[in-house]
């Protein structure tokens, strides 16, 4: 059996959010995955997230590839529209339909090797291009489903569950997020929910290319010594970069933080991301100082989390493209096909 439904009973003294449900609405299947895996915990932080923020589950398409990474929107948003795609297809089929309706929110969820290594050429161009998603990439260093492979994005030297060392050179998705456009990108860590629900929120609410690589320990097959994704090595190695407050656009602004520690930056929608600065020379607007800052500290063998770079005023890919403002798929055969005259037109300009 590959999942297991859940009973739908709630406590009756459950809180509900601002639509009325309760925290277990925006819950899934029971997870299959192995117990402490860092997977489950993404689950509960995108739970927490779309509880917190009311949001309508009808109004969330969550796409995914293969990998036990790629299983987990299974166990989430069980009332959302799914599509689980073939391996590291995820983002073309995300793009497509966000081209069909721009309306839904999209939540394309990945694995390392869905990602870094199948489905990279498809990873590089939707995060180029714009499309309006939160992108989330899982990532364990191996491949968990087909039993702990290395992928792209282990450390050089990480020393397998066998002992085996890594020779290969990773792949960093931050970097690489930040150097193809990306309007949005943040490292988490699923042991620090604290830090990675307000990610999620904020990410959710940025219109733009939103990338989460989020350290998820394996249990079965790296979270032992020489491991550089372990619970216990990136506890001891995470350097947060900044503490992000979410506040959404009605929410009353209650903080009472110190000017000068504090960076405001507000987003299309009104919300509000405060960041609370740890580290002051790290500037979240500006892309290249943010691209430095990550590289430099990870040649110190630090992993820094935090939201890592924001560009609050991008454009989508719709802005791109200048498309109407309806969805294309409320759009009558009228609409959609402007007819024979203006077709001769447009063949006319080309000639
Ligand atoms: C076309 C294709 N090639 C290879 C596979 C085998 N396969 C399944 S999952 C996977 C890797 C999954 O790794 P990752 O995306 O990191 O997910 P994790 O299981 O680690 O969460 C591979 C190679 C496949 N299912 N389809
Ligand atoms: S094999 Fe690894 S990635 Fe897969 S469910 Fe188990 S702990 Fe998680
Ligand atoms: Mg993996």
């Amino acid at each position: 059996m590959t999942w297991i439904a859940k009973p739908k009973l709630h406590h009756p003294t459950l809180g509900c959010n601002a639509i009325g449900f309760t925290r277990r609405d925006y819950e899934g299947k029971i997870s299959t995955l192995c117990a402490g895996c860092g997977h489950d915990s993404i689950s509960a932080a995108i739970i927490h997230a779309c509880w917190e923020l009311a949001i309508e589950p009808h109004r969330v398409a969550k796409l995914s590839g293969i990998g036990c990474s790629s299983k987990t929107p299974d166990y989430f948003l069980g009332q959302s529209h799914g599509f689980n795609t073939v391996h590291g297809r995820m983002p073309s089929v995300l793009t497509g339909a966000n081209l069909a309706n721009r309306d839904l929110i999209y939540l394309g969820v990945s694995g390392d090797g869905d990602s870094a290594s199948i489905g990279m050429g498809q990873f590089v161009h939707a995060i180029r291009r714009g499309v309006n998603m939160v992108y989330i990439v899982e990532n364990n260093g191996v491949y968990g489903l087909t039993k702990g492979q290395f992928s792209a994005t282990a450390d050089q030297g990480s020393v397998s569950k066998k002992g085996v060392a890594n020779s290969d050179a990773p792949i960093d998705l931050v970097g690489l997020a930040m150097q193809l456009g990306a309007s949005f990108v943040a490292r988490g860590f699923s042991g620090d929910k604290q830090q990675l629900v307000p990610i999620i929120k904020a990410a959710i609410a940025h219109r733009g290319a939103a990338f989460i690589d989020v350290i998820s320990p394996c249990v079965a097959f790296n979270n032992h010594a020489g491991s550089t994704k372990s619970y216990e090595y990136v506890r001891e190695h995470n350097d947060a970069v900044n503490r992000l407050d979410f506040i959404e656009p009605r929410a009353e602004i209650t903080a009472d933080v110190a000017p000068g520690d504090v960076v405001e930056v507000e987003q299309h929608d009104g919300s509000v991301l405060r960041l609370r600065k740890l580290d002051a020379s790290h500037d979240p607007t500006d892309r290249v100082a943010a691209m430095n800052y990550v590289n430099a500290h990870q040649a110190k063998g630090e992993v820094v989390t935090g939201l890592l770079y924001v560009d609050s005023a991008a454009h989508d890919l719709h802005g791109h493209l200048n498309t109407v403002a309806a969805p294309f798929n409320t759009l009558d055969a009228k609409a959609l096909c402007p007819g024979a005259a203006t077709l001769a037109k447009i063949n006319a300009s080309l000639r």
